[in-house]
């Protein structure tokens, strides 16, 4: 069958919404609206995978939940058009990871490389859900049948997953995919949207550790909420080496840091970076620093902004996820119904 062309992509209510967050994937979340049909979530059961130490427990959850909603609203997302909620409010995600749990190998969770890194040496007491992480996020797009995904560079893995998952179920079930009418394949093969010069943005400390929410330098990123103080200070103290700007993209090569800030510029004003490289080749870092200060600034801190006033007021957020989760479980629903009559459930 041919599906409809569907936008959805998540983002982990885990505190510390940076930079990284914003130009691998909200940006780009905004620029899709106008040749999509969106659908947006504050995924909170994937936050609830690590201990509850990390994700903050019951008492930070709903903070960070309307935060990443505020990032959202603020970053230019519009909920009547599209639909913003969060993940679980529509209970179709956790059924539908089960049935993938069904048809996923141990063999390809095994290979996955974030919860590697996230489980680090102690695996033993990692969470059934961090190691089944890849699963739910199957569930979260193919509940909707979605056939893009804006998302960093290191989710790339998990959407190939998506794509196998897919496709095992579309082939172990054809025949009664075929006899319920829905043609050769019930799911699509989703395409992953990881474009641009800022698509895995890294530590301002250290230009070989991805930019992250949980690395214990506030130093590394540059919070949505920073103000212009802050936002300005760690610029300037973002690490560099001694030589002056490149005239051409391949001097970027090795050196990770300057790399970094010039994917950086590149993405905010939606160049590339031999663009960036044409105007400040030559230059010193400190006027380019100087440069990217300015436009960092005038960039996010009308977001970080208006994140500020709109978490100030839970009832309007709390409003939008539930219109939207509404909305959205009505999609999920039908897929659901679909599923299980391909499984051959018997349902009411
Ligand atoms: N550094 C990054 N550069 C580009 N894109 C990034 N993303 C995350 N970090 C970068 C993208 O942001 C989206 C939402 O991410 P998430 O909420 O799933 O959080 P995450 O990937 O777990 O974020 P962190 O900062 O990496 O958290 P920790 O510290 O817990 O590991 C995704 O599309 C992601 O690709």
């Amino acid at each position: 069958m041919s599906f409809k062309e569907r936008v959805f992509s998540g983002v982990q209510p885990t505190g510390n919404l940076h930079l990284g967050n914003y130009l691998g994937a909200i940006k780009k979340f905004v620029a899709l609206q106008d040749s999509y049909d969106c659908i947006y979530c504050v995924v909170d059961l994937h936050a609830i995978t690590v201990p509850a130490s990390v994700w903050g427990g019951p008492q930070e959850l709903p903070r960070a939940t309307r935060e990443v909603t505020a990032a959202f609203l603020a970053a230019g997302i519009d909920p009547r058009k599209h639909i913003v909620f969060n993940q679980s409010q529509v209970a179709e995600h956790a059924e539908l990871a089960w049935v993938f749990n069904c048809v996923a190998r141990i063999g390809w969770l095994n290979r996955m490389t974030q919860f590697k890194e996230k489980a680090g040496k102690d695996r033993e007491n990692a969470s059934i859900g961090l190691y089944a992480y890849p699963t739910l996020m199957a569930a979260d797009i193919l509940a909707y049948r979605a056939t893009h995904v804006p998302v960093g560079e290191d989710q790339k893995q998990h959407l190939e997953l998506c794509r196998d998952i897919a496709q095992k179920f579309n082939s172990d079930f054809v025949d009664s995919i075929r006899a319920h009418g829905y043609g050769e394949s019930f799911f699509p093969l989703t395409e992953p949207i990881i474009q641009g010069p800022a698509t895995r943005v890294m530590s301002l400390r250290d230009g070989t550790k991805k930019m992250s929410k949980s690395d214990a330098s506030d130093y590394s990123r540059i919070n949505l909420t920073d103000d212009a103080d802050a936002i300005a200070q760690k610029i300037r103290k973002a690490k560099t080496d001694p030589e002056p700007l490149p005239s051409e993209e391949a001097g970027l090569d090795p050196r990770p840091e300057a790399d970094n800030l010039v994917g950086i510029y590149a993405a905010l004003t939606d160049t590339s970076k031999a663009q960036v490289l044409a105007q400040f080749g030559g230059n010193q870092f400190s006027t380019f620093k100087a440069a990217l200060v300015d436009l960092a600034v005038a960039k996010l801190g009308p977001i970080g902004g208006e994140m500020k006033r709109m978490v100030q007021d839970p009832v309007y957020i709390d409003g939008i996820l539930g219109d939207g989760a509404a909305r959205a479980q009505a999609i999920a629903a039908e897929t659901m119904k679909a599923v299980k009559d391909i499984l051959g459930f018997v349902r009411r």
